[in-house]
């Protein structure tokens, strides 16, 4: 669906007659653009963030960049002061779904438009936000599982989760849509479901706990490549073979986890890409321009395994 986003009049004016105070030639008025990031959990973080600082660069944007360091009062705070500063347009990349609608509100009263990217959030209010870029997460979490009813067999099959950020949309999702599979399939049993904060160093953590809790796991479902890196760390260390001893399936498919699969030591990874910087900047001008735009861009994610993993590894780009 096309969409515009009507900013209150007053606010409209002020966004494209502030380019005529400084030196006076409004053509070349800088966009002054907030992004507040969740913080650097992950690789698929990291690259995100760079992708995002590259383009910002690359159009000559007055980028404001906020680390959240995974709090959300820490974004909250950062949103408030973009709005102090008066930029143009707001990107945000939510850590948690709920409690955003009185920052927003904000926004929305100071006429500037916020740009979700990445992970969506819970709301009463749509209009609070402009537009959504991102991925699909319960399809993620379904595609996990079709790989695994396919290609795992067996009467009584263990399943241990390794969960994201709680509280987080792609926790929450890619749960969500593994779950729907699972449940219609009888010989496949979640055993247990942790948090390992979408962190390497969580999930080898918790995966070693998990190993001494049971003498029997055949499969890690991985919310996130990290962990699963961080999991394969302390199988590894408990002389067992992961990709064979216990089958590995993780998202995002950041370059290290295509090394992991052709090194037989993951099974299944299900993409989810970062890279939104063009994208996202091409959406705000959109917006700030008044022009048509997509209000929700989903992204199309692909799964490569050991059949295809190899073919396509050189020309991953994170
Ligand atoms: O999968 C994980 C990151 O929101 C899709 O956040 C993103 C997730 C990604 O920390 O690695």
């Amino acid at each position: 669906m096309l969409t515009r986003f009507v900013a209150p009049s007053l606010m409209l004016a002020s966004v494209f007659l502030s380019g005529c105070g400084g030196g006076g030639d409004s053509a070349e008025k800088k966009l002054k653009i907030g992004f507040a990031q969740v913080g650097a959990e992950s690789v698929w973080r990291t690259a995100n963030t760079d992708s995002m600082q590259r383009e910002a660069a690359k159009r000559g944007v007055d980028f404001k960049f906020s680390s959240g360091e995974g709090k959300q009062e820490n974004q909250i705070r950062a949103i408030r002061s973009f709005v102090a500063q008066g930029v143009d347009l707001i990107i945000l990349s939510p850590i948690v779904e709920t409690g955003w609608d009185p920052v927003l509100k904000e926004a929305k009263r100071a006429g500037i438009p916020v740009l979700l990217m990445d992970r969506e959030i819970e709301t009463s209010d749509e209009s609070l936000y402009a537009a959504f870029i991102g991925s699909d997460f319960v399809e993620e979490g379904r595609l996990a599982a079709r790989w695994m009813v396919e290609n795992v067999k067996g009467d009584n099959v263990k399943i241990v989760e390794l969960e994201g950020t709680p509280g987080s949309a792609p926790a929450i999702d890619r749960q969500t849509g593994f779950r729907e599979i699972v449940d219609k399939h009888s010989n496949f049993k979640i055993i247990e479901s942790q948090s390992a904060n979408f962190r390497r160093s969580d999930g080898k953590d918790l995966m070693e706990s998990l190993l001494k809790l049971h003498s029997e796991i055949d499969v890690v479902y991985a919310h996130n490549d990290d962990m699963a890196l961080g999991a394969i760390q302390a199988i590894e260390a408990a002389g067992l073979k992961p990709g064979k001893d216990i089958v590995i399936i993780s998202i995002d498919a950041i370059k290290e986890a295509f090394e992991a699969v052709v090194a037989g030591k993951i099974n299944c990874i299900v993409e989810c890409t970062p890279l939104f910087g063009p994208l996202a900047f091409d959406m705000a001008e959109k917006i700030l321009n008044g022009e048509p735009y997509e209000r929700r861009v989903v992204m199309k994610d692909k799964v490569f395994d050991q059949t295809n993993a190899a073919a396509a590894i050189d020309s991953r780009m994170y």
